[in-house]
C-alpha cells in the first residue's frame, strides 16, 4: 500500500514538472476555444437545428397531413354562396410541448381571415399609447411603421410616457412626435416624462421571475399614468410597444372590423430566415386561454397563434400588452391594469394578477369581451441578446449575400 501511494505522489510530482508556463498556456488557450465554439458557434447552430427539426417534421406535417381542422366559410360571387374549406391547425387538446413554435401558414390559407370589406369606414378616434425605457435605438424603426399606417392620421393621435432612461429615448421620441404631427399629419402627438421610480431591472435579468413583481407593476403603474395624461374623447386605445418590429399597414382597420372590448394581435417572433427554413416562435406568451386538465387541478394555457381553428377571433383569458386594442370606455368605466395582484380562482402565480395580464382578467368580470385575433401576426423585433450573437449574424449576412 505504501509502494501505491509513494509511486502516485512521484508521478504526481512528474506531471507538475512538466507542466511548464508554456504548457498551461497552450492547454488554457485550447479550453478557451472548445468553451467558445460551443458557447458562440455550436449552441447556437444545434439549437436552431433543433428547432427547424421539430419545425419542419412536426409543425409541417401538422399543417399538410391530417392533424388539421377544417373550417369551413362562405364566399358569395354573384349571390351564389360557395363554401371555402380552410385547413387550419387543430385547437390543441392538451399543453403543446412544441406550443412555443408557431406553425406557418401559407398566406393563402390566412388571408381569408384578414380580408376586409372594400366599404369599410370609420370616424372613430384612436390614441396609440407606447411606454418607453431604453428604446433609442427602436424608435426610428417604430415611428417608420406608424407612418405606413393607412387608418387616416387626423383620427390618430400618439403618445409616449418614458421614465427612467440611460440614453436619449425622451429626446428621440419628442423629435418623433413633432415629425409626426408635422410630417405625417397625426392628429396629436407627445411624450410625457413619467414621474414614477422603480424598475430597475437590466436587460440580463428582466425576465428572472423573482424580478417579474417589481417590473410589471411599475409597468402597470406607467401605463396607468400615460392613459390618465393621455385620454381626451378618443373611442379606442391602441398599446404597442416600441419593440414591435411589424405589424400590417391596416392593423387598426383589423381591429376596428373585429369590434369587441378587448383584442389583442398574436405577436410572434422571427427566430431565423433562411428563406427555406424558417421559424417563428410565440413571442408573446402572456396572451393566452387557461384550461383546467382532466385532472381538474393543472391549469395550462393555450397561446392565441393555436386558437386559429376558432376563425378570426378567439376569446381568452389573460392578455399581452404587444399590440393591445381596448375600446376607451371600458377604461372610463374603471377598467385599469392592475399594479396589485388581481388574482380571482384559478390564478395562483401573483404576476399573472398585474399589468396587461390581470387587466386581462378584471376585463373579463367586469363583463367585457376578451379576444385574441390568432391570423393578425405582429413581429416582436429579434430579441436583442440573441442579435448579440455576431457569429451567427456574420454567418446569416454571408448567406444572404451569396445566396
Ligand atoms: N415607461 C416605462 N416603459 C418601460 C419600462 N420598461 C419597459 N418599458 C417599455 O414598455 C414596453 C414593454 O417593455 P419590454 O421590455 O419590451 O417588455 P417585454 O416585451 O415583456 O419583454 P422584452 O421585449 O423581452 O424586454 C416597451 O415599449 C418598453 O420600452 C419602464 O420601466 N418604464
Ligand atoms: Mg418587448
Amino acid at each position: 500500500m505504501a509502494n501505491i501511494v509513494r509511486s502516485w505522489k512521484r508521478n504526481l510530482f512528474n506531471i507538475k514538472c512538466r507542466l511548464n508556463l508554456e504548457t498551461i498556456i497552450k492547454y488554457l488557450l485550447i479550453l478557451l476555444c472548445i468553451l467558445g465554439l460551443t458557447r458562440w458557434i455550436l449552441m447556437p447552430v444545434i439549437y436552431e437545428l433543433v428547432i427547424n427539426f421539430v419545425y419542419m417534421f412536426v409543425i409541417q406535417r401538422c399543417v399538410n397531413g391530417d392533424l388539421l381542422w377544417k373550417h369551413t366559410t362562405f364566399k358569395y360571387t354573384n349571390d351564389i354562396k360557395e363554401a371555402v374549406v380552410h385547413c387550419i391547425p387543430a385547437v390543441p387538446e392538451k399543453e403543446s410541448p412544441i406550443g412555443w413554435i408557431a406553425p406557418f401558414l401559407e398566406p393563402s390559407l390566412s388571408e381569408p381571415y384578414l380580408r376586409l370589406p372594400a366599404n369599410l369606414t370609420s370616424n372613430d378616434r384612436v390614441v396609440i399609447l407606447t411606454p418607453l425605457r431604453d428604446a433609442s435605438k427602436q424608435l426610428k424603426h417604430f415611428s417608420d411603421q406608424l407612418t405606413k399606417l393607412t387608418y387616416p392620421h387626423h383620427l390618430v393621435s400618439v403618445y409616449f410616457g418614458e421614465d427612467g432612461s440611460s440614453d436619449d429615448t425622451f429626446d428621440i421620441a419628442n423629435q418623433i412626435a413633432n415629425q409626426l404631427i408635422r410630417r405625417h399629419g397625426f392628429r396629436d402627438a407627445k411624450v410625457f416624462k413619467l414621474p414614477i421610480k422603480g424598475n430597475k431591472s437590466d436587460r440580463q435579468t428582466r425576465h428572472f421571475p423573482s424580478k417579474q413583481i417589481e417590473r410589471r407593476s411599475h409597468l402597470a403603474k406607467a401605463r396607468n399614468l400615460l392613459t390618465k395624461l393621455a385620454l381626451k374623447d378618443e373611442e379606442w386605445i391602441l398599446w404597442i410597444d416600441s419593440d414591435v418590429g411589424y405589424f400590417r399597414d391596416d392593423v387598426i382597420q383589423q381591429f376596428l372590423f373585429s369590434d369587441k372590448d378587448i383584442m389583442v394581435a398574436s405577436a410572434l417572433v422571427s427566430k431565423i430566415d433562411l428563406g427555406y427554413f424558417r421559424t417563428y416562435g410565440v413571442f408573446d406568451r402572456n396572451t393566452r386561454r387557461l384550461k383546467t386538465a382532466s385532472n381538474g387541478i393543472k391549469q395550462y394555457s393555450t397561446y392565441v397563434n393555436d386558437l386559429k381553428a376558432e376563425g378570426r377571433e378567439a376569446k381568452i383569458d389573460l392578455v399581452g400588452a404587444c399590440m393591445l386594442m381596448i375600446r376607451a370606455d371600458c377604461l372610463r368605466k374603471g377598467l385599469n391594469f392592475p399594479e396589485e395582484p388581481y388574482m380571482p380562482d384559478g390564478i395562483m402565480v401573483q404576476f399573472e394578477g398585474l399589468e396587461s395580464e390581470g387587466l386581462g382578467q378584471l376585463a373579463r368580470d367586469m363583463g367585457f369581451e376578451v379576444y385574441g385575433l390568432p391570423f393578425l401576426e405582429i413581429y416582436h423585433l429579434y430579441d436583442p441578446d440573441i442579435k448579440e450573437n455576431w457569429i451567427l449574424n456574420f454567418l446569416y449576412f454571408l448567406y444572404k449575400l451569396f445566396l
